[in-house]
């Protein structure tokens, strides 16, 4: 039986940015350093399978810090943690290695940094996420009011409208996050922030690659897991780009064939937290299917690279 002929649009940039591809280096070396096990605060980056995998090399995940013994290292995820959370480890006397994100540290020195200068601060986020929490949790409670919405930005109460300042979660919807930065300038004109936002580089890329895919074919499938919000988003532009079908799916036993029924063309991407070989995974499985043609969309190059903590530099020149 003759394969029907299938165009894959191949987003890039797309998958692992600089913050992941180091936060699991950090758990690699420091499996390396100190053996196992060493725990690890939350899901180091949000993929199950990247998560099994140190899993299966010794690395132990909890949500808290309660969940882990004084006597082995602690890694803290690439989403950030509040201020409680590395001081709580000092004072257990812990061994302990942040891996957050240095492009979410940023947006924690930010908020601190206005919040010394008197200024109240107001983070535009999804409220539950680990970033959010991280990032409010860089200030006392109550010094940092969530805004997930346009909505939102009128319900809030302020302790003073002309010392106000915003900061926001790295991997939202940029559209989006431009109506909210604009209702919160409109209620507060003298509301201070970052130049337009503090969405990182490989989340506003990732997006802008689909932007570039989603109006010239049938589907779009992002390759990410549920809980990852940048992920998520890729799967809403593909949709509000004008990409009738646009889904999420895991791993190639994800993906529904039965939607893609009659497809000519499918646009796929990955998530920051999503490994290549996933997307491989899905490109095969519809090479199973179909005569494809993979045509690589490229709307950027990316450079970026994140150092490893300094406690773990040693290990990084044996590897
Ligand atoms: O999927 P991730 O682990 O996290 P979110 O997109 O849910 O924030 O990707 C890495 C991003 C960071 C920090
Ligand atoms: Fe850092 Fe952006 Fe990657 Fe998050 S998505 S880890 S903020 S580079």
């Amino acid at each position: 039986m003759t394969k029907p002929p299938l165009t894959i649009h191949l987003a890039a940039p797309r998958g692992f940015c600089a913050g992941v591809d180091r936060a699991i280096k950090i758990v690699e070396m420091a499996l390396q350093k100190w053996g196992a096990p060493v725990y690890v605060r939350h899901e180091i980056v949000h993929n199950k399978f990247v998560v099994d995998g140190l899993r299966a090399k010794g690395a132990v995940f909890v949500e808290e810090l309660d969940d882990c013994p004084d006597d082995r290292p602690v890694i803290f995820s690439a989403h950030g943690v509040a201020k409680t959370v590395p001081a709580e480890a000092a004072r257990r006397e812990m061994i302990y290695v942040d891996a957050t994100c240095p492009l979410v540290s940023k947006v924690h020195i930010e908020a601190e940094r206005h919040s010394e200068n008197g200024l109240q601060i107001v983070m535009i986020g999804h409220a539950g996420h680990p970033e959010t929490i991280g990032t409010m949790g860089q200030l006392p409670e109550g010094e940092v009011l969530l805004v997930e919405t346009e909505e939102d930005v009128n319900r809030i109460t302020v302790r003073d409208p002309d010392k106000l300042a915003f900061v926001t979660q790295t991997t939202l919807s940029v559209d989006d996050t431009i109506g909210i930065v604009a209702a919160l300038q409109a209620r507060f004109p003298n509301i201070v922030g970052p130049h337009k936002e503090d969405i990182c580089y490989a989340t506003t890329n990732r997006q802008e690659a689909v932007k570039a895919i989603a109006p010239g074919v049938d589907a779009i499938l992002v390759v990410g897991a549920p809980n990852s919000s940048n992920s998520r988003r890729l799967v809403e532009v593909g949709a509000k780009n004008g990409c009738a079908y646009s889904q999420l799916v895991q791993r190639a036993a994800e993906i529904d064939w039965r939607a893609l029924d009659g497809v000519r063309s499918v646009g796929i991407t990955a998530g920051a937290s999503a490994p290549e070989v996933l997307v491989n995974e899905v490109i095969d499985a519809f090479r199973d299917r179909f005569d494809v043609t993979v045509e690589q969309v490229e709307t950027a190059v990316e450079r970026v690279n994140f150092k490893v903590p300094r406690v773990l530099r040693d290990i990084e020149m044996e590897a």
